[in-house]
């Protein structure tokens, strides 16, 4: 026996894990290194951790919910004042170069059932351009305003590390200078069974898994990506997910009014569609603003209207964040501060010898959860149609059909808007339309562009 596995074997026999080593004799030597690697890479104390968790009675979500205060779409002249100073505070911090953007790519795509990084995904419904391609080109549009480059951090997991750096290289990064893409990795934590125990996912494999979007902040930490930021002079880091390839990443309100409150963390919320949509809510609790999971907010609540019929609690989180620098500093120095949530699943597992299906529990962290523990937040509303579509499934809502539906229509308002020509619609009833986003990343700006030259292609119209 190694004294690296005498180590490890005593370790995880203390931390009441020895069944992990019940196979090790079969292990050839390879799979016994590789084995060791990942029980070395086990933070036992946190698998403690979640072990009570599972123990424990469900958290009863508590605390007094109250609406939250949200910066809305209708403003009065008041509101339009603020949002004027907002957007040159936005656009002096770009200016000088203080943003530097996170992108959440980590997600596994098994959903869209798609075998890749779903940054990898082609969306675009008439040029076929990937999610990544999206938001690089949105950044290039940035750029070209402002002057200068900012930082991308882009985060990955284990499972699409590699194949994502390779289709940026392949993509040549889009445009940008590679030096200002940042790859970095979330961590994995340990699938755990109902009495606590590390499950294995194959013969000498840990069952590992992302540890949610919160580990997002962690991540950003430990891979020095925080350290790059503050080099760089950012101060401000723009939050976004790679299934939403409408998402405006250099959003001059929404960076100037964080600001301007001296927020830790500000998000960005879309109106429900009506009570029953399954998306989580920013609201008060305790006084604290909080993102509300859909499943936690009592029916009543859910329900209820203000005297002009709003729903009172339709403020629902599309996960675009900007967070002070400082901030995730704080919320990760010495560990992540975020709580743990369990998702009890089945799983396929390796157990005696055979994969087998089981009831497991998986630990993730959520990216919101620091909300409440920001010093103060902007809730900013936006509309749907110009900034939210995600891609979550492979059919039905939130696919690639409703996707590129939005895209066109949205673009084609844009087209009309400035007195161009429409190809015909498709059978589904959209002019397949799309407007490159590194020529304008939103209305205003491709209102006041050049004129736009036209690509006309058999499956619709590029306008660039
Ligand atoms: C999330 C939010 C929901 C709403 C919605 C907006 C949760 C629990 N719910 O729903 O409130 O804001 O997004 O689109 O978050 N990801 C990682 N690593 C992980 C887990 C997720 O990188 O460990 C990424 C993933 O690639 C994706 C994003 O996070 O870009 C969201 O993940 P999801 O699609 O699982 O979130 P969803 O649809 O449950």
């Amino acid at each position: 026996m190694t004294a690296r596995e005498r180590t490890l074997r005593s370790k995880a026999q203390a931390a009441g894990q020895g069944h992990l080593f019940e196979s090790y004799a079969d292990l050839d030597p390879v799979a016994r290194e590789r084995f060791l690697d990942e029980v070395e890479s086990v933070d036992f104390e946190l698998v403690a951790h979640f072990a009570r968790l599972l123990a424990a009675k469900e958290p009863s979500s508590g605390g007094e919910i109250r609406p939250p205060d949200v910066f809305a779409l209708r403003r009065d002249d008041r509101a339009e004042e603020r949002a004027r100073r907002a957007r040159g505070a936005g656009e002096e911090l770009l200016r000088q170069g203080r943003v530097g953007y996170v992108l959440v790519a980590g997600g596994q795509a098994s959903r869209l059932g798609y075998d890749g990084p779903k940054g990898a995904y082609r969306i675009g419904p008439v040029t076929d351009r990937s999610l990544f391609e999206w938001h690089a080109r949105r950044l290039l549009a940035a750029r070209n305003r402002y002057g200068r480059a900012m930082p991308w951090y882009v985060m990955t997991s284990a499972a699409n590390d590699a194949p994502t750096r390779a289709f940026f290289a392949e993509n040549d990064w889009f445009g940008l200078d590679r030096g200002d893409v940042f790859f970095f990795s979330q961590e994995m934590v340990p699938a755990l069974d109902f009495e606590g125990r590390i499950l294995l996912s194959g013969p000498g494999r840990l069952f590992l898994a992302p540890n949610g979007h919160g580990g997002t902040l962690l991540a950003l930490a430990r891979s020095g990506a925080l350290a790059d930021a503050r080099r760089r002079g950012v101060e401000q880091l723009s939050y976004f997910q790679v299934d939403n390839p409408l998402a405006p990443p250099a959003d001059e309100l929404f960076l100037g009014l964080h600001v301007l409150a001296g927020a830790g963390m500000s998000s960005k919320v879309v109106a429900k569609r009506n009570a029953a949509e399954k998306v989580g809510v920013i609201g008060l609790v305790d006084g604290k603003p909080t993102c509300i999971e859909y499943s936690d907010l009592p029916a009543e609540l859910r329900d209820a209207k203000d005297p002009s019929g709003e729903l009172l609690y339709g403020a629902g989180n599309i996960a675009m964040h900007v967070l002070d620098l400082g901030f995730v500093e704080s919320l990760t120095t010495g560990g992540l501060k975020l709580p743990w949530h369990v998702a009890r699943k089945a799983m396929s597992v390796w157990e005696r010898g055979a994969t087998t299906q089981k009831q497991g529990a998986k630990f993730e962290t959520f990216v919101f959860d620091a909300l409440p523990l920001a010093r103060s937040s902007v809730t900013l509303e936006v509309a749907r149609e110009q900034e939210f579509s995600p891609v979550k499934n492979a059919s039905g809502e939130d696919s690639p059909a409703t996707c590129r539906a939005d895209l066109c229509r949205l673009h084609a308002e844009w087209v009309r808007a400035r007195g161009l020509a429409l190809p015909p619609p498709t059978p589904e009833g959209y002019h397949p339309v799309e407007i490159d986003p590194a020529f304008a990343d939103h209305r205003e700006a491709f209102l006041r562009a050049r004129e736009p030259r036209p690509k006309i292609a058999p499956q619709g119209h590029v306008y660039h």
